[in-house]
């Protein structure tokens, strides 16, 4: 006999981890609020620009295996388990769980004994035994009694997510022994890697994962400051420094974007906030989310060398997503970038081949047509397709040679060599 499961919330976390269990021998269930995103997964359709993720869509469609509604009430009855990958957003620095916390009413009014609650969504140390455990047993049922209840965290970086799914490790954290071991069984059927803990602890690891990942960022960043500064290559200095073997710093950029490490480190920050030290979580986020400012201040700085005011400039902005090979544009730098040139009274053109957002600018639908009479382009989004730009042609197009690198993906000195005046993150201006 199928197990028929729920998954609540079908975005970029939920609806993967729906189609994964539903190709491996469960019936799921798929519940979101937005019927028409429900009514394009009923049709087989994707809103999400992942290959593998499309491909299991149209599989488990035809199967019958997975079944999206906007109802959620009679879903949640004759399942054995729920999952719950509701956003959790940040705003000002506060932690939002009204969406969980809705959901958590619906299924407290609806759970019955034996049933596993699952929440995936990323949640402030402590919520799953202060908040979603007392709204579950305001039903009248007690964890570990009568029903199981853990916090398994989302593990999946967009662009990637089913074999995250199917291959990261994944932490099991119950509120108890039976519901870590009930949780380990499910998540076992789908992923071999699963490793059991507290719900705590599972709370906290999802957080230090990602908080570890932007100030590992932000140290980037800063090198890539400190380099412009004293006119070193941040892009050469990183890479000898990583030669060594327990060192490992990422890469410097144009900001942090995504909806991950925006917004995990303010909720570890907000957990400890008496604790000596906790203000280097809230230098790195500042340091990152200062760099979309850096970034227009190089490229305001590469126009004046020309005698370009900004306010006279056309600037081409290649990337709009906050990442490389994704369409997701949530949080992304180039947002911020966009917007302060506007303010400064540039005209700006963007050209990115996997969305059509635009944020406020004329669209361009081509490489050639972005950068045609630009006085400036920017590389933003560390897109595949922008490693191999034809520097021949650009320089053809546009009206001035200028060339703004923030993901250092241009040979500088095939730029150079192509009359463009090259500038980097992290090179930046005073080895022009
Ligand atoms: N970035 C840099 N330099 C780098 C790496 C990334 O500037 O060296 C920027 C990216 O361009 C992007 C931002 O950081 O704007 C975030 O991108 P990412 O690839 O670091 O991470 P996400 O947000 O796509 O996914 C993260 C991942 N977490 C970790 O790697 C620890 C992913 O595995 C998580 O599942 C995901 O968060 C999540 O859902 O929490």
């Amino acid at each position: 006999m199928k197990h028929h499961i729920v998954v609540v919330g079908l975005g970029y976390i939920g609806l993967p981890t729906a189609l994964v269990f539903a190709s491996k021998g469960f019936h799921v269930v798929g519940v979101d609020v937005d019927q028409r995103k429900v009514d394009m997964l009923k049709r087989g359709k994707c809103y999400l620009r992942e290959k593998d993720v499309i491909t299991l869509l149209e599989k488990v469609i035809v199967e019958g295996s997975f079944t999206p509604t906007t109802e959620i009430n009679s879903s949640i009855e004759n399942v054995s388990s729920v999952i719950v990958c509701v956003p959790t957003p940040v705003v000002a620095g506060e932690v939002d769980l009204s969406f969980l916390e809705s959901v958590l009413h619906v299924i407290s009014d609806n759970i019955k004994k034996g049933q596993l609650i699952i929440v995936e969504s990323t949640i402030p140390p402590g919520t799953t035994v202060n908040f979603v455990k007392p709204i579950l047993e305001s039903s009248g049922l007690i964890a570990e009694n009568d029903f199981y209840l853990a916090h398994v965290p989302e593990r999946i970086a967009p662009g990637n997510s089913i074999k995250e799914l199917l291959n990261l490790p994944r932490l099991v954290g119950g509120v108890g022994p039976k519901s870590t071991r009930v949780a380990l069984e499910l998540y076992r059927k789908v992923n071999p890697y699963v490793i059991p803990c507290d719900s705590l602890t599972a709370e906290l690891s999802k957080l230090a994962e990602n908080t570890f990942r932007d100030l590992n960022i932000a140290f980037a960043n800063l090198l890539a400051m400190i380099c412009e500064h004293v006119g070193a290559d941040a892009k050469k200095v990183i890479e000898l420094a990583n030669t060594h073997p327990r060192v490992n710093i990422l890469k410097p950029g144009p900001g942090v974007g995504g909806p991950c490490l925006t917004k995990d480190p303010y909720m570890l920050l907000k957990c400890g906030e008496r604790v000596f030290g906790i203000k280097l979580i809230d230098v790195a986020r500042k340091i990152n989310e200062y760099m979309p400012i850096h970034t227009v201040a190089l490229i305001e700085y590469a126009l004046k060398k020309l005698n370009i005011p900004i306010s006279k400039a056309k600037i081409t902005i290649l990337g709009v997503t906050y990442k490389g090979g994704v369409n997701d544009t949530r949080s992304s730098p180039s947002e911020k970038i966009i917007s302060e040139l506007i303010a400064r009274g540039a005209t700006v053109v963007t050209y990115d081949p996997y969305t059509k957002e635009t944020f406020g600018t004329k669209r361009a639908n081509s490489i050639e047509e972005a950068v045609k009479g630009a006085d400036a382009v920017a590389i933003v989004t560390d897109h595949p397709e922008f490693m191999s730009l034809d520097l021949s042609l650009l320089s053809k197009l546009v009206r001035h040679r200028v060339l703004i690198d923030c993901r250092r993906l241009i040979d500088s000195e095939a730029a150079r060599r192509h009359g463009f005046k090259y500038y980097g993150i992290g090179l930046g201006v005073v080895n022009e």
